[in-house]
């Protein structure tokens, strides 16, 4: 067992800072002190003295762009700067936020138009919920759509009751003021980023209509100066730059809830494999190794998060063609955000292993393989959550 190998810092600390600076790329040095204040930070375990971090032999390089690197310790709560954007439709320039409206309207009692002051002077509410990309992993070098954030707005909810919704309306529209042309029955017809949510969907009470991201004004790449925050739902519902709500009689069909950022799948009913083709909406059960942590008496300490629409229930880890063995949860009393987990993985053999995780939430769906006919039948691109087997080599 090659204990040897492990570097003792107090006899070599540049050996160890050099570790940390290939692990994590220069500019992580910032985040890594941060981190190590932080009692939730991502891999605990972070280097004490006589500890190190071992690589993955499939880091992904730094992409220089807004996203998590998981090579990097994570906050529970990701630094803005850290958080992906992402825009379909050209981006709008930024909105003045004294001429911004928000219009309600559709099969309601009484249509209104607010302000951004009379938005803000509604009740406010803090939710911390994770945003992911339903992208996140469908490609190989894309793993980092995803952050924790905490949102501040004010619930959407309340606001709609307000307004009076008709026993007639079967869902809420969200649009942005972001436009694009598409073709339709061969015509080209202007549409805005739009997504709906059912009407029982609207009625909860942690949808916001958001104004602040992690304490501070919300960045126009996020959506300023309002959008909507769907706790437990992909990426795609959270309208961003909105300017248009409407309950609605009919369903809205517009592209990326009926054409684009759909999943079609086989899926088995009655001894039968049936091609079902669904939108987006809530988010799958997921999980990934982010770190592994080499202490001085030799074992390693595998961390990394999982998260759900709910909340996690357990996460297991498997090495190699070995059993899964359960992981150690951080206490996750919230839903809908990332949960860190931890495990101990004693007397690893010097050689290159495979490290993957499997997560279990509260409703007991499980994270499969990428062999799964959950996922082996979805021929589209969205919803990417197999498990993610990651490489080490362990000297
Ligand atoms: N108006 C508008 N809102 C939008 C989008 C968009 O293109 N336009 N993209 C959606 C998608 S697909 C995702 S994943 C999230 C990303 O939010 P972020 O840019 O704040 O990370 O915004 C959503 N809201
Ligand atoms: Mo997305």
């Amino acid at each position: 067992m090659p204990t040897t190998s492990v570097a003792d810092p107090r006899r070599s600390p540049t050996l160890l800072s050099r570790r940390r600076l290939m692990a994590g790329g220069v500019t992580a040095l910032g985040v890594w002190a941060a981190a190590r204040l932080s009692p939730r930070a991502l891999g605990l375990a972070d280097p004490a003295p006589g500890e190190e971090v071992v690589p993955f032999l499939d880091e992904l390089p730094e992409s220089g762009r807004a996203q998590v690197n998981w090579g990097e310790p994570q906050p529970w709560i990701t630094p803005t700067k850290r958080v992906f954007t992402v825009g379909h439709y050209t981006q709008p320039a930024e909105i003045d936020p004294a001429a911004w409206r928000l219009d309600v309207s559709g099969v309601v009692d009484k249509p209104m138009t607010l302000t951004l002051d009379q938005i803000k002077g509604r009740p406010r509410r803090e939710v911390t919920a994770t945003l992911e990309c339903s992208g996140n992993g469908a490609s190989p070098n894309f793993m980092g759509a995803i952050g924790n954030a905490t949102w501040a707005g004010t619930p959407l909810a309340p606001l709609l009751k307000e307004c009076g919704i008709q026993p007639s309306a079967v869902e809420v529209a969200f649009y942005g003021t972001d436009t694009g042309k598409e073709k339709l029955a061969g015509q080209d017809v202007e549409q805005a980023f739009a997504r709906t949510l059912p009407i029982g969907e609207a009625a909860r009470e942690d949808i916001l209509l958001c104004y602040e991201m992690n304490g501070q004004p919300l960045p126009h790449a996020h959506g300023a100066p309002v959008r909507l925050v769907v706790p437990g739902w992909y990426g795609v519902a959270w309208v961003k730059w909105l300017t248009g709500i409407e309950a609605r009689d009919r369903r809205l069909m517009t592209r990326f809830i009926a054409r684009d950022y759909v999943t079609i799948r086989g899926e088995f009913h009655n001894g039968k494999t049936l091609w079902r083709q669904t939108s987006v909406g809530p988010m799958n059960v997921k999980s990934i190794a982010g770190r592994v942590v080499r202490r001085a008496d030799g074992a390693c300490v595998v961390s990394g998060v999982a998260w759900t629409q709910g909340r996690v229930a357990k996460v297991e880890v498997k090495v190699d063609d070995g059993p899964w063995a359960e992981a150690k949860l951080e206490e996750n009393k919230t839903p809908h955000t990332w949960t860190f987990w931890s495990y101990e993985w004693k007397n690893p053999p010097a050689g290159e292993h495979t490290l993957v995780s499997r997560a279990t939430d509260e409703r007991g769906r499980v994270q499969p393989t990428a062999d799964d006919p959950e996922i082996k039948l979805k021929k589209t691109y969205w919803e990417a959550y197999a498990q993610y087997p990651r490489r080490v080599r362990i000297k």
